[in-house]
């Protein structure tokens, strides 16, 4: 057995959520969460760039029924690296109401791609945050990315905003349906309607196959979570930048907690608080079930969604 030391300043996730106040629409997804270990039973990657706490699938799902949601999207972490054998086990442990993305290296067998997708695998992540992953050269991406696609996966892609002009070329020759993790982490501190969000919004316009999350307003808020003038206003710089990408691509959005809420150092969102957060962004119950109902089970469970 490993003992594992988490990173130094990295803090906890949250104990013990508020109950949240929105009442989440039947059939909620949280499209993006993850499950760290226990590293005693799945050992972190040894390429790894941080070391989390633990965060159990069992502890994962009980939050899924505290906050209202019916379903799961885990996310395979940094952490883990292209082992997604914690992860796995948390879809083959979840009744069928989780769907997982992985990370693959180019060695990956079709058997193995089959016994992912038997598991609940729907997607590949490809991360570009320099903080958080090695440099994997763009041919063997693609490559991953031409294979993934004869089972339906998609691409799910994390990069920060500076960084998009330079990956546009390859995003866009991308063969599949392709996830944005939170937004391209927009700078929130710049004007919404300078040339880098502009140059999201015409990344996601021209490109239908782009799909966004628009999760994360704790990563990328300045203002931060106090409610400046009432709860109203938790994350209130972020509210505006994902309130559009909502209204404008409403039916290519996704929404998910980013429980346990990897690399956060200066304050740990309550998750019910999060939830409360989706009102701001998605103002009506139209809007509220696109992102929660109807996106996420045409894309993880197509076999349920009703057109
Ligand atoms: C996120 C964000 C982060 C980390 C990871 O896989 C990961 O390590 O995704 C981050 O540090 O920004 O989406 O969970």
């Amino acid at each position: 057995m490993t003992d594992f030391i988490k990173t130094p300043g990295w803090l906890d996730w949250y104990a013990g959520p508020s109950q949240p106040r929105f009442k989440l629409p039947a059939g909620s997804v949280d499209a993006h969460c993850h499950v760290f270990g226990p590293g005693a039973e799945f050992a972190y990657a040894p390429e790894r760039k941080y070391t989390p706490c633990d965060a159990s699938k069992h502890q994962l799902y009980a939050l899924r029924d505290h906050l209202g949601f019916d379903k799961n999207v885990v996310v395979q972490a940094t952490c883990h690296g292209a082992d997604n054998k914690a992860m796995i086990d948390a879809l083959l442990h979840s009744g069928g109401k989780a769907r997982g993305v992985a990370t693959v290296r180019r060695s990956v067998t079709d058997e193995e791609i089959q016994y992912m997708h038997d598991a609940g695998v729907r997607g590949v992540r490809f991360n570009f945050v320099k903080r958080l992953v090695d440099f994997t050269p763009k041919d063997e991406l693609m490559e991953i990315a031409a294979r993934i696609a004869h089972w339906g996966w998609h691409v799910v892609i994390y990069f920060e905003a500076v960084d998009l002009p330079e990956l546009w070329d390859f995003f866009t020759k991308l063969p599949t349906t392709v996830v944005v993790d939170h937004m391209g982490r927009p700078d929130v501190s710049k004007p919404i309607d300078g040339p880098e969000f502009a140059l999201f919004e015409r990344f996601m316009t021209e490109h239908e196959n782009v799909w966004s999350k628009v999760s994360c307003p704790e990563r990328l808020s300045v203002t931060g979570p106090k409610a400046l003038n009432g709860e109203q206003n938790a994350y209130q710089d972020v509210i505006p930048f994902a309130r559009r990408i909502v209204e404008r691509f409403s039916n290519r959005v996704l929404w998910g907690t980013d429980w346990p809420h990897p690399n956060l150092k200066d304050h740990m969102p309550d998750d019910g608080l999060l939830v409360d957060y989706i009102t701001h962004i998605a103002t009506t119950p139209e809007l509220q079930k696109m992102l929660l109902v109807d996106n996420p089970t045409r894309l993880y469970w197509p076999e349920l969604a009703k057109n």
